[in-house]
């Protein structure tokens, strides 16, 4: 190729493809890509004037044999505020759009289709926003049960994330974002494909063995398709709220302590716990609306339920460490959400579960 006969933009366009692999795959995507080769071009000018410059001076003045050293200024406060302040505002520049970037990818539209993944040495497990978790695979490299994640193309899709054992981290390349995934949390991020296609993920958190095994297939496909998708593989035991619900009637004795009508019991009232501000004995206290947090606080709640006392609650609340599984704490914490106003609308149930379904 000649480089000669490009325009810089044409030559980014390139050079973006060279160092990517390919374009990225949403507009987030490509901002980040625009963003990257941004810094790149501004850092490579300045490193070539400057090395430029330095060697010329260098050069030109040279020690010589009887020419005796000039005694230089020692002082210039005109030049070195500018040369502190200038740099500065670009390099503000450079955090403020990095960082507007990230908050884009990290804060989902609250329409955004939930799949829950689980990460654990060393494989990626996800439930669909109607509870089922297919583990359909196919060959990647090594791991000969890389797992199929299906997302429908043109709608937001939000991974809620956390992790069984270590920390990893959910790395989908083609959408130029990673997210941690954590024991013991949550964390999530967004990501819309525009069309159909196949974008890899990796673990991007070194997590032991076979860490760079631990791959994924995600594939984007027609809303219709991925609609008819999740009917096809509905669980029986029902969304996820729906089988929440039967695991604290049945194997959980909470009612014992907890109304879902708003009746204050021995334990507070589910009825509106999820998303409405909770003051602890400690004098902290928890609110706001990122989704996130209530969903921790009420998995925090049943493993570890003194962490926070809820102000006018004795701690008399047994833990349920182990209890439940992590898949399990995720039902339950829908289920307490689909109790509250304050749930995304689409998320409360419209229908109990079918009397016959088998118990989890
Ligand atoms: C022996 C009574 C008792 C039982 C049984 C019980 N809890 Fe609790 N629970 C409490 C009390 C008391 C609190 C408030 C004090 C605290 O924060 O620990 C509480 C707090 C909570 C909270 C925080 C709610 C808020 O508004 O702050 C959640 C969530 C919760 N429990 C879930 C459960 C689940 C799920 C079960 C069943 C698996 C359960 N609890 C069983 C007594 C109980
Ligand atoms: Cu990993």
């Amino acid at each position: 190729m000649n480089m000669c006969a490009l325009s810089i933009a044409q030559q980014s366009d390139w050079l973006t493809t060279k160092v990517f692999g390919a374009a990225g795959a949403s507009p987030l995507a490509r901002e980040s890509d625009a963003i990257f080769m941004w810094i790149f071009w501004f850092s490579t000018f300045w490193f070539v004037l400057l090395m430029g410059l330095m060697a010329y001076w260098v050069i030109k003045y040279r020690r010589r044999p009887g020419v005796a050293p000039q005694r230089s200024a020692h002082h210039n406060t005109p030049l070195e505020l500018a040369w502190t302040i200038i740099p500065s505002l670009f390099l503000g520049y450079m955090f403020y759009v990095g960082f507007q970037g990230y908050i884009s990818n990290l804060v989902a539209p609250t329409n955004a289709e939930v799949i829950d993944v689980q990460g654990r040495k060393w494989v990626w497990t996800i439930t669909y926003p109607n509870g089922a978790n297919p583990l359909t695979s196919i060959t990647m490299g090594n791991n000969q049960a890389a797992p199929e994640i299906y997302i429908p193309v043109g709608r937001p899709v939000q991974f809620r994330m956390t992790s069984a054992d270590v920390m990893h981290s959910f790395w989908i390349p083609d959408f130029r974002f990673k997210q941690d995934v954590l024991p013991n949390r949550y964390s999530s991020f967004w990501i819309e494909a525009e069309e159909p296609g196949e974008h890899v993920v990796y673990c991007a958190e070194y997590c032991g063995d076979l860490h760079s095994e631990m791959s994924a297939i995600i594939r984007a496909i027609p809303a219709d398709e991925y609609d008819a998708y999740l009917k096809s593989i509905e669980d029986p035991g029902g969304p996820p709220e729906v089988r929440g619900k039967r695991l604290v009637d049945t194997r959980g004795g909470c009612a014992a302590c907890h109304s879902i009508d708003g009746t204050k019991g021995i334990g507070p009232t589910w009825k509106d716990a999820w998303g409405n501000p909770v003051q602890f004995a400690d004098g902290t206290s928890l609110a706001g609306d990122d989704p996130d947090a209530w969903d921790n606080y009420i998995r925090e709640s049943i493993i570890n339920p003194n962490a926070k006392i809820h102000t006018g609650y004795a701690p008399a609340m047994a833990s349920y460490a182990g209890a439940f599984t992590e898949e399990e704490l995720g039902f339950i914490a829908a289920y307490i959400k689909s109790l509250s106003s304050k749930a995304p609308a689409g998320e409360i149930p419209t229908e109990q579960a079918p009397a016959d379904a088998p118990s989890n």
